[in-house]
Formats: structure tokens, C-alpha cells, sequence
């Protein structure tokens, strides 16, 4: 008798979808390089969520997005909604905290993941040119092939000079690979755009006496907690948002700038986006 693989799957069934590996990930990841893209009707009550879904799902397929780039997405969707998907007041007044940190920067480097590409690379692009920032592709799961594809989609889309594949550099104090950082990028940035991240480059980063900007949808992560400013909001509404501020104070002059910044206090900001996610939280149910 064939074995299950997965709960609605025997060897049979797989053979014909393509699996060829036993083990429930493997099963998975063969199954999503198997499963047909979806066109996605614009009249879906949620089609800008399965949108996002559908590209990480093909930066997956594409070797672009880690496979675990998948889970890291999920928890993403669980926490905007409970927000509501949408920007809270909170991340409102974060991003244009963010905006003056941007302004201000001497050296601003933008770091760039598997997720944080495929989901957003064109705003990504267009915020590298007005914050003057390069692109830093900055990978947890690091190889090779991930770092030629993810320059290539960038450039595709209009990037310039993206860093990262020729890291000379190191950040103390993390032992893998998202240490690895160039010298004219990460590492002599004066204030780093960090989205989507596990939290102790975050922290490595604060500790080189960096300041950070992290887009973490999760007001609790380590990275939103260590963070200079933390955008608790979605990427694709998180860029946007930082870029029309930008736009915004761009005549300020840097008191200006320097008094919307001291007027910040992250972790106080933090605690107001807990409260609107458990206010939203009492309407929801
Ligand atoms: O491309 P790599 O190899 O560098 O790997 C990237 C991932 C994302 C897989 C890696 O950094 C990772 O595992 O991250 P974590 O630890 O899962 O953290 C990701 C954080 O981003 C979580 O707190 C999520 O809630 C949050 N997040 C996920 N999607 C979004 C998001 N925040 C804002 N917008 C999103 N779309």
C-alpha cells in the first residue's frame, strides 16, 4: 500500500503532481513548483492579499524567496488582519518620524530580502533614487544563486548599482550569513531601512551606533522592539506612506527635522499600536 504523504496524498498522487522527496517540506515546496499560478479576480473581496500571496508564492517557485519566506509571510497576513489592513494612526506618525530620520542621513542604505523584493521592488526602487539610498540585498538563507536572481529582478525594474553580492565586510557580534554586508553599503551606513527581519541583525546594527528603520508588521517582534523607528504596518502600504512623507518635509530645514524626531518615542508608539490592534480587535468580534 502506498505510503501518505501528506494527509490527502498517497505516492501515487504525488508521483503525478512531481514529488520526488519524502518529507512533508519537500512535499510542500514540490507541490507549490507543481501548483498552477491563479489568476486572481480584481473583483475578489481579497484580492490585494492573495495578490501578495500569488508573488511570494512564485518567488518561491523562482528561487527568489526562501521557502521560509512563506511562514514569515503568513504571520505577516495574520497580523494585518487583526489591524484591519490598514495603516494605524500609530504607523502613521512613525513613517513620518521615518521620513525625517531618511532626510537627514548622511549615508542611507536600503536592506532588501527574498520577500521584501517580490513583494514591492518597484517602490523599492523609486525610494532608493529619492532617499538616495542604494539597494543592499541582505539574505538570512544566503546563496549564491538567490543573490544573482534577486539583483537581476531589481535591475529589471530599474535598480542601479545594487550591493551585495561582493560583501567585504562583516557585522559583529551575528554568526550567520546576514553578517555578511559591503563596505560602501550596510556597513558605513549611518541609518539603515531593515524590513521584515529576524531581530539580531536589528540589534548588531544598533550596536554599531546605527540608526534603524525597521518594517515589521508585528509590534512585538525583537526587530520592531530595537529599532530606532519601527514601521508596524504592511510593505506595500509601509514604502508608499514613507515616500509621500518624504515628499512632504523635503523643504524642512534640519532643526525642523531634528524636532520631529525628538518628539518620537518608539517604544512608547509601539505600546499605541498594541492599543489600536486590541481596540480594532473589540469592533472585529
Ligand atoms: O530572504 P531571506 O533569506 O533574508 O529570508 C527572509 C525571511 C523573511 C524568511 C526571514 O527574514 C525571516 O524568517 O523573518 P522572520 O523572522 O519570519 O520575520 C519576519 C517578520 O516580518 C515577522 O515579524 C512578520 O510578521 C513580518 N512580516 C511578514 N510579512 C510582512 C511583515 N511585515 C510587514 N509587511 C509584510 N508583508
Amino acid at each position: 500500500m502506498d505510503r501518505p504523504l501528506a494527509p490527502s496524498l498517497n505516492i501515487s498522487q504525488a508521483n503525478t503532481l512531481g514529488i520526488k522527496a519524502w518529507g512533508p517540506f519537500n512535499s510542500i515546496i514540490t507541490l507549490i513548483s507543481n501548483y498552477p499560478m491563479m489568476a486572481v479576480p480584481k473583483s475578489h473581496p481579497r484580492y490585494e492579499s492573495l495578490k501578495k500571496r500569488e508573488l511570494i508564492i512564485e518567488g518561491v517557485r523562482d528561487g527568489l524567496v526562501a521557502e521560509a519566506g512563506l511562514i514569515a509571510h503568513g504571520r505577516g497576513e495574520a497580523f494585518d488582519y487583526l489591524m484591519g489592513e490598514k495603516t494605524l494612526p500609530s504607523a502613521q506618525k512613525a513613517s513620518l518620524a521615518a521620513a525625517a530620520l531618511l532626510l537627514s542621513a548622511k549615508h542611507p542604505v536600503i536592506s532588501v530580502n527574498g520577500n521584501t523584493a517580490v513583494l514591492a521592488a518597484e517602490d523599492l526602487v523609486k525610494l532608493s533614487k529619492l532617499a538616495e539610498a542604494p539597494l543592499e540585498i541582505n539574505l538570512f538563507y544566503r546563496t549564491e544563486e538567490r543573490i544573482a536572481g534577486l539583483t537581476k529582478y531589481l535591475e529589471e525594474r530599474g535598480a542601479k548599482n545594487v550591493l551585495g553580492a561582493d560583501p567585504g565586510k562583516q557585522i559583529p557580534g551575528i554568526d550567520h550569513a546576514r553578517s555578511l554586508c559591503c563596505d560602501e553599503g550596510i556597513f558605513s551606513a549611518d541609518v539603515i531601512l531593515v524590513p521584515l527581519e529576524d531581530g539580531d541583525r536589528a540589534k548588531a546594527l544598533v550596536d554599531m551606533g546605527k540608526k534603524t528603520i525597521v518594517i515589521d508588521i508585528n509590534p512585538m517582534s525583537r526587530s520592531s522592539k530595537t529599532a530606532t523607528i519601527t514601521l508596524a504596518d504592511e510593505l506595500t502600504r509601509a514604502i508608499p506612506l514613507l515616500m509621500q512623507n518624504m515628499e512632504k518635509l523635503k523643504g524642512m530645514g534640519g532643526s525642523d527635522l531634528q524636532k520631529i524626531l525628538a518628539d518620537f518615542d518608539n517604544l512608547a508608539n509601539l505600546k499605541e499600536t498594541e492599543r489600536e490592534i486590541s481596540e480594532n480587535l473589540s469592533a472585529l468580534v
